[in-house]
């Protein structure tokens, strides 16, 4: 079993409902067990300014799949989620993104892992620090002293963990 991060975004539909069905249906992957899940947080769009705010989270897995059947696993459960892919950046129902595998760099057509915006996303770092305060990027760089690590006032914690009773 491997240690992989998953981020969760959403910020059309229900978001918070698809933040939920996204977990479940993670926890229930093959080979797959959840093992932590960050706070809910609000925050504002990167990237096209006309679409709602966003409700983002980390999740951690432990998983036996490699990171290109869990990616295809991850886009099943967007697909499920009704997610139309339409502008990049653009507003989605879902987007689950493998953020970290192992210790893993991966560089292929349709997988790049450590997630490439990942570092300088506090709505990933803040979330990964929730659930992995030590978490540490294959090149070495400790999350908790990225730029990102230290969130502006428009992240906004939505709901504790626990997780985010359901
Ligand atoms: N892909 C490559 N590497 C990965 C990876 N590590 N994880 C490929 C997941 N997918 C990966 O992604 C396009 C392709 O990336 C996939 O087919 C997969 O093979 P996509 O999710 O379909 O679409 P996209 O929107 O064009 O790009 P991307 O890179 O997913 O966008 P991001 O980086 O996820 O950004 N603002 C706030 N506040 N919160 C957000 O969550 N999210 C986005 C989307 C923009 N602004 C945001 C947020
Ligand atoms: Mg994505």
């Amino acid at each position: 079993m491997y240690p992989a991060f998953i981020g969760l975004g959403a910020n059309l539909g229900q978001p918070r409902e698809q933040l939920v069905y996204a977990v479940q249906a993670m926890a229930s992957l093959p080979d797959t067990r959840l093992t932590h899940v960050s706070r809910l947080y609000g925050s504002p769009p990167i990237g096209p300014q006309d679409q709602p705010d966003y409700v983002n989270a980390v999740a951690r897995l432990e998983t036996a799949l490699t990171p290109h059947r869990l990616l295809a696993e991850l886009q099943a459960i967007e697909n499920d989620a009704g997610r139309v892919r339409e502008r990049h950046w653009g507003p989605r129902t879902l987007d689950l993104d493998l953020l970290l595998y192992a210790d893993d760099e991966i560089r292929t057509v349709n997988l790049t892992v450590p997630h490439p915006e990942m570092v300088h996303r506090a709505f990933v770092i803040v979330p990964l620090l929730d659930i992995a305060s030590d978490a540490v990027l294959p090149n070495g760089a400790k999350a908790a002293s990225l730029q990102a690590a230290t969130p502006g006032p428009d992240l906004l914690v939505l709901a504790e963990s626990g997780w985010w009773q359901t």
